[in-house]
């Protein structure tokens, strides 16, 4: 047994006694180690945040998890049983690291959590701010899609997030074309940076990157025009990471399975459109190095997740790609 499965199984007891106590001796017994062992597992725990009393006579009691998107408790509360996960503190992009496991073999399901990135990355070289109080979590698929087919992957993932939105009891969240999930005065709540890599025209793994502002910590940055999901409840009952990270991941299991079953065209284009943004509104797109591409009114999206515009020369279809949408006055 690894010493993270060590920490899992002392959790896992620790947790359906609670709130009563475990003797050492119950819980080396039940690890198949000796009490010394426990004792260090225990000061690891209490390292990452894990409040465990220790009495003498009675042993172990816990009395506070870690309010953190943590392996160990997010896993319990998955519906889901596709995803594996790893990580859960620090790092530096959460999509980096999924990508260096995907490239080293690791199968369909593998997700890295992460409570705060140094170096967290939106699309074209953008930052994503990463401080404590969001989810930042990156999911490693393996399609068995051509690169063109993965087209509506971002508005899929975007779809998931507003259900786990509602799901947590938040509202409905809104969907700006291709990546964006808004709240519903127009900041930013969500993002999500889709990478893959395919050979002979087959995909061999696609990172969905989803991160999450969930305190007011997460979107204190003035500059960015961020909401979070706290200030959506409308109550003083806190949000734990750990449930909104295990609903994200639920819903996008969900929309994925239905994406690789049925296709975006049908009930998840039906889906998004009645939480697009934008919708009916005059934009203009640009591409990377800020040409403009296509200016006029949004349409809907298309099949393939496509943004049909309409202008005065008729119906123009942009793919997500490399390019940026903004508002503009028509
Ligand atoms: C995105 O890019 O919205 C994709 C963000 C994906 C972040 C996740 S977190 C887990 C995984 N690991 C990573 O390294 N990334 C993924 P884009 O559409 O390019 O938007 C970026 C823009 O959003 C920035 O230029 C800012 O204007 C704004 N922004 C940055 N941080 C934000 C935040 N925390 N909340 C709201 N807006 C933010």
């Amino acid at each position: 047994m690894e010493a993270s499965e060590r920490e899992a199984a002392i959790l896992d007891v620790l947790r359906r006694a609670a709130p009563c106590a475990v003797s050492g001796e119950e819980l080396a017994e039940a690890l198949r180690v000796s009490r010394v062992a426990v004792g260090k597992r225990i000061g690891v725990l209490r390292e990452r945040g894990y409040v465990i009393e220790a009495q003498a006579g009675q042993g172990y009691r816990l009395l506070e998890t870690p309010d953190a998107p943590l392996p160990a408790e997010v896993s319990p509360l998955l519906a889901s049983d596709c995803w594996r996960l790893t990580g859960g503190g620090t790092t530096g992009s959460t999509n980096d690291d999924a990508k260096a496991l995907a490239r080293a073999g690791t199968s369909h399901g593998t997700v890295i959590l992460a409570s705060e990135q140094t170096g967290g990355r939106g699309r074209l070289g953008r930052e994503w701010a990463s401080p404590a109080g969001g989810v930042y979590l990156s999911a490693v698929l393996r399609p068995r899609l051509s690169p063109a087919e993965l087209g509506p992957l971002p508005l899929v993932a975007g779809i998931a997030v507003t259900r786990a939105v509602s799901a947590l009891g938040y509202g409905e969240a809104r969907l700006k074309w291709p990546n964006d999930v808004f709240c519903t005065d127009g900041r930013k709540l969500a993002g999500i940076l889709i990478e893959s890599a395919a050979e002979s025209d087959l995909v061999s793994w696609a990172v969905i990157g989803i991160g999450i502002n969930v305190r007011s910590a997460a979107a204190s940055d003035a500059a960015l025009a961020a909401c979070h999901l706290e200030a959506l409840t409308g109550t003083s009952a806190p949000v734990r990471l750990p449930a909104v990270a295990a609903a994200t991941l639920d819903a996008l299991d969900a929309a994925y399975r239905e994406f690789a079953s049925a296709g975006f065209d049908g009930a998840l284009r039906d889906e998004y459109e009645s939480r697009a943004w934008l919708t009916g509104e005059h934009v203009t797109v640009r591409d990377a190095t800020g040409v403009t591409r296509v200016a006029g009114r949004v349409a809907g999206v298309d099949e393939t997740g496509r943004l049909v515009v309409q202008t005065a020369e008729g119906r123009t279809a942009v793919a997500a790609g490399e390019v940026t949408l903004r508002r503009t006055t028509g």
